[in-house]
């Protein structure tokens, strides 16, 4: 594939007015039937051909004006219909039809079928599978469509937007029509046909529309898809509270489907999603499936009006859909539950995922201004950074004026195409302020490192705050401007209040955000009667990393005392790292591994806290993962050194904490009816952690297969197993637990997904062997993406020890398992391939390793674009 330029960036030639679609489906033999209706572009030369696209495709005949076109006058090939010919002014339609096979399409784009049900997925470029088109986001047309099918195979037709009609068709058959009055881009259209059963329900909008509710599943599943339908209608009520948004058709759909490149998708009035972001009920699902499927059924939802009533002019614009969405998600999520916690685990993320994104080959700003292949660029930088980003202006603007900014938005580009620079320039006008220098967040890969000291001058009653920063290089952009970060802080005084100032010089502060604008700045705040602990970046509200070398009675401080929960979980976070990165030392080093006692002493404090929320406990003993351990070492890394620290320090907490966990353990225990919100949820995050400190406390894997055997959820069972798998992996209670989870669950292919993650993740070398052998597991399918990533995935994101063996026998496995997956399924491999992206930061030994397979994989001459595309910039 050739790399596409933002630069270059024109509109079509040609308009497009409508589209008209008929579907004769088919297993293997889908005839698509296109009518569509063009005007040349104003201005546009008469002898410019219609150019459409296209992938994969047979075209059997075209007509037009309804008369079978010269072959003289057009060039069909399987990427591109080139029309000559064309009138100069007055509109003319083209009806061009394709046969397509559903069955053998095993990339999951474009129209396939997954368990008999015919589905389609089109962004980015899906929709060129189907038919000849303008396959862009900024051709914008109104859709009728037309589905003939198999009658008692495909009970349900359907489409976007409003249902027409239907009716017989001939003996056997039957067709639908749906008409989306809304105009849109091809990404966004959708098709499904097959037999689903159905969960209805009604929501009636802030004018009193009353809006069908429609959620299809696999028969037999409708019970599970309760608790989608609530966060749905819960979703509707919040976007009208909170951003003014009312939907916009009678009826709204979500369709479950078993085989999905991702997790769901935003079609115009017919979502589809990956049923494992549908489907959950106690039995079945943990609290983190139901917080998953919360925040995704938001998404999609929200994203009727950022991404569909206006759209992307382009795919460098994705953040302006992904990221605006992502940060309403968040947002959402944070009302429906604990606000502290929410943040917690999103920077959480942020940091596992994003921050090693930008740190390594496969950096790129916000807004990136090339790609190779647009799928490689659904990103966590493109969706939680942008997110991020999109946080930072309403930090900058404040609340009032940052939903003037929305609220202008929405009026300005309802029905557009638009572009970052049209986001932003909402803001300014609302604002008055000028958001230059802040527009850099679009466009500056790297993570801002900010260097901070602090002074405090007793005689003079001032505390100087000198802040330095630095972006780093990142591929393509080797020198980098100043940016505007907004960090919010406090300065809090010995006795836990908050120390204010009576002046500051140095720079802008306002408010509680300090807004630093220069590559180094020192504020002065004077009027300080004693020294004050600062507190900087709180509530995150910048995505930096601070270096700033506080010492441990000021962390302690600030872990006691901030008004600001997630500053405490931070500074409990500040007081680990070096704990844990010593540990490293230690472990590699094979000296003795010596923990901190005031570390502990603060940590076991946060944890018997009866007056913190249990959810925000749960997240202050969950220490740092070996993920940001080998981060914060910053290179030479050897995994299983970190491995060793980190279990090292986890026992030496447990040991000084065994009375403290029994009595979270006993005091959580009988937690009555099982009830999937935020607080259910915190008690059993509690009592689950306490688990697994008291087990390695007592070294026994007596009290957690108790669990197991009393658990009546998801949650406390998966735990449970998992506590069983990786601290006992050759016990009998280990082994007797997965049988009886894998014959219990035999029929839940998303239940026996958790049971190949926990395996595929139990530390150590000899889970290499494990995860070839679960390869031939009956439950096992290589075509499904949920089992690849659940098996293969886990493998090599989430088993730090395992993949990264020292021998290197897992990268050249995981080589052999791209190389599979690739003709089949591009995108799903080369997401998996993402796995190998710090490879440099590992040990020499590893590396080489790591590198002579990704060696192998470049080596090979049949790679997608997508694998090509990764593999390469891996490498670089
Ligand atoms: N917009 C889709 C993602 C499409 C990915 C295409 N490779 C889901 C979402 O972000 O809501
Ligand atoms: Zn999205």
């Amino acid at each position: 594939g050739r790399i596409v330029h933002l630069a270059d960036y024109r509109p079509t030639d040609f308009v497009l007015e409508r589209v008209d679609l008929t579907f004769e489906l088919d297993p293997t033999e889908t005839k698509v039937e296109a009518r569509l209706i063009f005007h040349r572009r104003e201005g546009v030369d008469a002898n410019a051909p219609l150019i459409l696209d296209g992938d994969d495709l047979t075209m059997t005949s075209l007509l037009f004006d309804q008369i079978e076109m010269d072959p003289a006058r057009y060039t069909a090939a399987p990427e591109s219909l080139v029309i000559r010919d064309l009138p100069e002014s007055v509109p003319f339609e083209i009806t061009v039809v394709t046969m397509i096979n559903p069955e053998a399409n095993t990339q999951l784009m474009g129209l396939y079928r997954s368990n008999g049900i015919y589905c389609t997925q089109c962004e980015a470029e899906g929709f060129r599978r189907i038919t000849y088109f303008p396959d862009r986001p900024d051709v914008l047309a109104v859709y009728t469509i037309n589905i003939i099918a198999d009658k008692a195979a495909n009970p349900l037709l359907l489409s976007n937007g409003n249902f027409l009609g239907g009716a017989g068709f001939g003996p056997d058959k039957h067709f639908a029509a749906w008409f989306d009055p809304h105009p849109k881009p091809s990404y966004l259209f959708a098709l499904v046909a097959g037999d689903l059963g159905v969960v209805e329900d009604t929501f009636v909008t802030m004018s009193e529309r009353e809006v069908t509710l429609k959620i299809y599943v696999e028969h037999g599943k409708e019970p599970r898809a309760a608790y989608a339908m609530d966060a749905l209608k819960r979703s509707m009520k919040w976007d009208e509270e909170v951003f003014g948004r009312e939907y916009d058709l009678d009826i709204f759909m979500i369709v479950a489907v078993s085989d999905f490149n991702m997790g769901a998708m935003e079609n115009k009035g017919l979502n589809i999603f990956n049923d494992k972001y549908v489907l959950a009920d106690p039995e079945t699902a943990t609290d983190q499936d139901y917080a998953n499927i919360e925040a995704i059924i938001a998404h999609e939802y929200f994203h009727n009006w950022t991404g569909n009533r206006i759209t992307c002019r382009d795919w460098f614009q994705l953040c302006l859909k992904e990221g605006l969405t992502v940060y309403r998600d968040h947002e959402f999520s944070a009302d429906m539950r604990s606000r502290s916690v929410k943040r917690i685990a999103e920077v959480r993320h942020l940091r596992s995922e994003q921050f090693p994104e930008d740190a390594g080959p496969l950096a790129h700003p916000v807004r990136p201004t090339k790609y190779r292949e647009i799928n490689n660029f659904y990103t966590t930088t493109v969706y939680e950074k942008g997110s991020e980003v999109t946080r930072m202006i309403a930090t900058i603007l404040g609340r009032d004026d940052f939903k003037k900014g929305m609220d202008l938005y929405f009026e300005r580009h309802d029905g557009d195409a638009a572009t970052v620079e049209d986001f932003v320039k909402c803001f300014e006008d609302a604002s008055g302020k000028d958001l230059k220098q802040f527009s850099l967040w679009y466009h500056q890969a790297g993570t801002p490192q900010i260097t901070v000291s602090s002074t405090y001058d007793a005689g003079a009653k001032t505390l100087s705050l000198s802040l330095e920063q630095m972006v780093p290089a990142t591929p393509g952009q080797s020198a980098k401007e100043p940016m505007h970060i907004p960090l919010r802080f406090s300065l809090i005084s010995e006795n836990g209040a908050e120390a204010t100032a009576s002046a500051i010089s140095g720079g802008n502060v306002s408010g509680d955000v300090l807004h630093l604008t220069d590559r180094a700045q020192t504020f002065t705040f004077t009027g300080i009667g004693s020294r004050p602990v600062v507190s900087l970046n709180r509530g995150f509200s910048a995505p930096v990393t601070l270096h700033f070398s506080q010492s441990a009675d000021d962390l302690g401080h600030i872990a006691r005392y901030d008004s600001d929960l997630f500053a405490r979980w931070q500074a409990i976070t500040d007081l680990a790292l070096p704990v844990l990165t010593d540990a490293a030392k230690s472990a590699r080093e094979g000296t003795a591994i010596t923990t901190s006692p005031a570390f502990i002493d603060v940590l076991l404090a946060v944890a018997a806290d009866e007056a913190l929320e249990p959810a925000f406990r749960a997240q202050a003993l969950s220490l740092p993962s070996e993920a940001d351990i080998a981060r914060e070492l910053g290179g030479n890394n050897d995994p299983d050194a970190i491995h060793a620290g980190r279990q090292a320090v986890l026992s030496a907490i447990a040991t000084a904490g065994i009375e403290v966990f029994r009595a979270l353990h006993d005091a959580h225990s009988a937690s009555g009816p099982f009830t999937p919100d935020a607080n259910g949820a915190g008690k059993r995050g509690l009592k689950n952690i306490a688990l697994s400190f008291l087990t390695l406390a007592e070294n026994t894997p007596a009290l957690a297969a108790e669990a197991f055997a009393r658990a009546d959820n998801m949650t406390d069972l998966s735990q449970a197993l998992t506590i069983l798998a990786h601290r006992f992996p050759d016990s009998t209670e280990a082994k007797e637990a997965l049988a009886a989870f894998e014959t219990r669950f035999a029929s839940n292919a998303l239940v026996l997904d958790k049971w190949f993650s926990i395996q595929a993740t139990i530390p150590g070398a000899a889970s290499l062997d494990r995860v070839k052998a679960l390869m031939g597991s009956p439950h096992f399918a290589p075509t499904n993406p949920n089992r690849v990533r659940s098996l293969v995935g886990t493998f090599a994101f989430g088993n730090t020890t395992g993949f990264n063996r020292a021998d290197g026998a897992a990268y050249g496995f995981f080589a052999e398992q791209i190389l599979a997956i690739d003709p089949r399924n591009p995108q799903l491999a080369a997401r998996l391939l993402t796995a190998l992206r710090s490879w440099r930061l590992l040990e020499p030994g590893r590396a080489d390793k790591a590198r002579t397979a990704l060696t192998t994989i470049e080596a090979s001459t049949s790679l997608s674009t997508d694998v090509r595309d990764i593999v390469d910039r891996i490498l670089k």
